[in-house]
């Protein structure tokens, strides 16, 4: 008892966050009891032994697809592609580009090893594509037109069908026209469960963020609105939305914990995104489990990227408050005159609290990717200004139509540098495979997508391992990506 009421006292009293304090509040609940602190209420029942709040993510419900093939390991879907209207501004209505009519698309779900087969057709009034993003698809499944793919045209449709090989929290939108098709709503999530995953991580929450530019009439603006400046800054929505919702409820139970699997989906808006500095067991982000665990206070998503993390109410029964938005830094004027935004409500119901389950420290064995004799590439992220009314960012100086691949061959490892000396950040994505980046500040994890904050540079290394083909890399900025800021590698047998 002495243990749980100095676990309290702890929580309430600092909101400094170690590890220590956060495995040593779940790891027991016995002990004797202490005259020297308050009397607290303790828990009897265990987080396991309870389910969470009735109805709890009914208000964050996301569209699960039919499965047509009755094999367990094959996931077998029809997706269209389509306009539907949507209310997103209270009584104003909104021509949404959706997956499947919901916003954001289907909930694809299936476990590592299983096959997926995806009919799609494209009902939109413009070609499209379907580009699953970090993924270890084969090349021609990578749905990037005029590279692996032709585009998907208006009333066309294409099967796409791949082995999921890693477990994680992954994504998927179009790759043509991207920046205006993700931002009028085409991107959905892709689970990929790991049937081993430790119970104690609790009951899963996936989370899509994003963001979009309506107007007061739930108009989009044009998709090229603001011109040139806007090309340099990236365009952030003015509306910020959770599961296609804006400002959603959640119901939680103090004690009782959430596995939340959150992923961001806008074409430009970084995420910082904290509950009152409570503290968030980070699990892992782009393919599946880190390491290690990590316990922080707020959580930072670049576009593209996704987090795991363990969300433990600590509120006390009854109150009610706010998962906020908060600016992030990510270079020139980005959180000038800025300030924080409620994201999604967060209700802590009225019932008695349980006692959290231990998260396991050690995680997943991260083997480091052997970089003796790896060939060095520089990638340099450039921005220029052909005149007064245009801006162009490209790779080493070169524009995405007029550049040549990168070249590498099966079985060769490559150590990346990818230097930003430009004023703002690129969040930088590889297709097709993982790499791991060289900072032994960070915690060991296979990655796709990474922050290259202005004016650094960061060390990736990247094994080819399988899979020839075509793959790009570009900056995530989906607006930057538009104006040049991509690449291609082509990976020869
Ligand atoms: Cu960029």
């Amino acid at each position: 008892m002495k243990y749980l009421v100095n676990c309290a006292a702890q929580f309430s009293f600092t909101i400094f966050l170690s590890l220590a304090l956060l495995s040593g509040c779940t790891s027991t609940g016995q002990g004797s009891s202490s005259s020297q602190m308050p009397a607290l209420e303790i828990p009897s029942l265990r987080a396991s032994q309870v389910s969470q709040p009735e109805g709890w993510n009914d208000d964050v419900a996301l569209t699960i697809p039919v499965d047509l093939n009755p094999d367990p390991n094959i996931l077998e879907i029809n997706l269209e592609a389509k306009i539907t209207n949507m209310e997103i501004m209270p009584g104003k209505i909104t021509p949404v580009w959706t997956y499947g009519g919901s916003l954001p698309g289907p909930l694809i779900r299936a476990k590592v090893g299983d096959m997926v087969i995806i009919h799609f057709k494209n009902n939109l009034p413009d070609s499209t594509s379907i580009h699953w993003h970090g993924l270890r698809v084969p090349n021609n499944m990578d749905g990037v037109p005029g590279v692996t793919q032709d585009p998907v045209d208006v009333g066309d449709e294409f099967t796409y069908d791949f082995v999921l090989q890693d477990a994680g929290t992954f994504w998927y939108h179009p790759h043509i026209n991207s920046a205006a098709q993700v931002g009028w709503g085409m991107y959905g999530p892709l689970i990929v469960e790991d049937p081993n995953d430790p119970k104690e991580f609790g009951d899963d929450l996936v989370l899509v963020y994003s963001d979009m530019s309506l107007d007061e009439d739930g108009q989009f603006l044009p998709p090229d609105v603001g011109g040139a400046f806007s090309d340099l800054f990236g365009r952030e929505g003015n509306i910020i939305l959770v599961n296609g919702k804006v400002q959603p409820k959640l119901k939680v139970r103090k004690g009782k914990q959430q596995r939340w699997r959150v992923i961001n989906a806008a074409r430009t808006r970084y995420y910082t995104i904290r509950y009152k500095r409570q503290p968030l067991i980070r699990l892992g982000g782009d393919s599946g489990l880190a390491e290690h665990t990590e316990t922080l206070d707020q959580i930072k998503l670049v576009p593209s990227e996704r987090t795991d993390f363990v969300f433990t109410p600590h509120d006390e029964p009854g109150t009610v408050d706010w998962l906020r938005w908060y600016p992030t830094e990510r270079g020139y004027g980005s959180t000038f005159n800025r300030f924080s935004e409620e994201m999604m409500e967060i209700e802590t119901v009225d019932e008695p609290a349980v006692l959290p389950e231990t998260i396991p420290y050690a995680l997943r064995t991260i083997e480091p990717i052997d970089i003796t004799g790896a060939k060095d590439v520089l990638i340099d992220l450039t921005i220029t200004f052909p005149d007064d009314n245009s801006v162009e960012m490209g790779i080493n100086g070169i524009p995405f139509w007029d550049s040549s691949p990168l070249l590498g061959r099966i079985g060769e490892t490559q150590v990346w540098t990818v230097r930003n000396d430009t004023d703002f950040n690129h969040p930088f994505h590889l297709h097709g495979y993982f790499f791991q980046v060289l900072d032994e500040n960070r915690v060991p994890e296979w990655k796709d997508s990474v922050d290259i904050p202005v004016r650094t540079e960061l060390k990736l290394a990247v094994r080819f391992d399988e899979r020839p083909g075509t793959w790009m890399y570009h900056c995530h900025i989906l607006d930057h990506a538009e104006v040049g800021m991509m690449g291609t590698l082509r990976i020869d047998p």
